[in-house]
C-alpha cells in the first residue's frame, strides 16, 4: 500500500512536471507581413539587372519561423502601384486554395491565420498565375517549422544554421510560356544570385560571400528546391550530409547520403559535421551539371577563424 501510495505520488509529481514543461514552451503567434514588390533586383555577381517580383524585396523572400502549434497571423500586402496580382502559398498551411491562397489584386490586402501541425522546413510561393513565372521571376521562399519538443538526440541542436534555396533563371521575364517549357534558362539561382557563394568558379564573387563553420562544427542546411522544372541533386563535395531529415521533419531520418534527389517544391534538412582540427572546405552543388556550372555551387569554410555570426541568431541567409 505504502509502495503505492509513493508510486502514486511520484505520477503525481512527473503529471505535475510535465505540465509545467508545456507551460515553459507555450504557444506563441508569429506575426508575418509580406508586401508583393515588383522591382529590379542584382542576379549575378556582375550586376546583371532582372525584373524581379518578390516578397519584401528580396529573392528569397524572409525566412519564417515557428514552432508546431503556434499561430501564424498573416498579411499580404499587394500595393496599387503593383501591375499584378499575387497570393501565397505556404506549404506548411492545411487549409483552403480558393480562400487563403486566392489571388490578391493590387490595391487590396490578405490577412488569415493558421497553426502549422507538423515539424519541418516548407517552400513558399506565389500563386497567381501564370505560376510558373511568378516563381521564377522571385517570389518563393522559406518557412521553418520547429519540433514541438525542441531538439533531442536524433534531432540534435546544430552549431550553424543556414537557408539555400535554388531557383531558375529566365532572362526573358515576360516569357512565361518559356519557363513553362523550360525553354531559355540561363543559370541556376542560390538565394537569388548565379554563384552567389562561389568565388573558386565566379571572379566576380567576393571571398567574403560564403558559408563557414568552425572545424567540428554540425552545420544544417535547410535547403529548397524553387526550381521551375528541374530536379536538384544535392551533394556536398568533399563531404558526406551526415543526416537527412526529409521534408525537415525530426521523424524522417536518413544517414550517410552522398547525393539527395530534391524534386520540384520540396524542402529538407542536411547536417553536415566538418571534420575536426583543421581546415577544410566543402563546394555544395546540385551536381546536375548543366545547374552547378551554371551557378549552383555554395562554399562552405570549415576554419578556426570563422565568422561567429554567420548561420548563427537567425544569420540564415548570407546577403
Ligand atoms: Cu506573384
Amino acid at each position: 500500500m505504502r509502495l503505492f501510495k509513493t508510486s502514486l505520488l511520484a505520477c503525481v509529481a512527473i503529471a505535475m512536471f510535465a505540465g509545467m514543461n508545456v507551460s515553459t514552451v507555450q504557444a506563441k503567434t508569429v506575426k508575418v507581413t509580406f508586401t508583393a514588390e515588383e522591382t529590379t533586383l542584382t542576379i549575378d555577381n556582375k550586376g546583371t539587372k532582372y525584373a524581379a517580383w518578390t516578397y519584401n524585396g528580396t529573392i528569397p523572400g524572409p525566412v519564417v519561423r515557428a514552432r508546431v502549434g503556434d499561430t501564424i497571423d498573416f498579411t499580404l500586402i499587394n500595393p496599387k502601384t503593383n501591375k499584378n496580382s499575387h497570393s501565397i502559398d505556404f506549404h506548411a498551411a492545411e487549409v483552403n486554395v480558393l480562400d487563403e491562397f486566392a489571388p490578391v489584386k493590387p490595391g487590396h490586402n490578405k490577412k488569415f491565420k493558421f497553426i502549422p501541425k507538423r515539424a519541418g522546413v516548407y517552400m513558399y510561393h506565389c500563386g497567381a498565375g501564370p505560376m510558373a513565372q511568378h516563381i521564377a521571376r522571385g517570389m518563393y521562399g522559406v518557412i521553418i517549422i520547429d519540433p514541438k519538443g525542441g531538439y533531442s538526440k536524433k534531432f540534435p541542436k546544430p552549431d550553424r544554421e543556414y537557408v539555400l534555396v535554388q531557383g531558375q533563371y529566365f532572362p526573358k521575364a515576360d516569357d512565361a510560356t518559356a519557363m513553362i517549357l523550360n525553354k531559355g534558362w540561363a543559370g541556376s539561382l542560390i538565394n537569388g544570385k548565379m554563384f552567389n557563394y562561389d568565388p573558386v568558379h565566379d571572379p566576380n564573387a567576393s571571398m567574403k560571400r560564403i558559408l563557414v563553420s568552425k572545424p567540428g562544427e554540425r552545420v544544417r542546411i535547410y535547403f529548397v528546391n524553387a526550381n521551375i522544372n528541374m530536379p536538384v541533386a544535392f551533394h556536398p563535395i568533399a563531404g558526406i550530409w551526415d543526416r537527412v531529415y526529409i521534408n525537415g521533419s525530426p521523424k524522417n531520418i536518413l544517414y550517410d547520403i552522398q547525393t539527395w534527389g530534391m524534386p520540384v517544391a520540396s524542402a529538407s534538412i542536411f547536417d553536415i559535421v566538418s571534420p575536426k582540427g583543421k581546415t577544410t572546405a566543402n563546394a555544395i552543388v546540385d551536381h546536375t551539371m548543366g545547374a552547378a556550372l551554371r551557378g549552383a555551387i555554395t562554399v562552405l569554410l570549415n576554419s578556426k577563424d570563422a565568422d561567429p555570426d554567420l548561420g548563427r541568431n537567425g544569420n540564415y541567409i548570407v546577403r
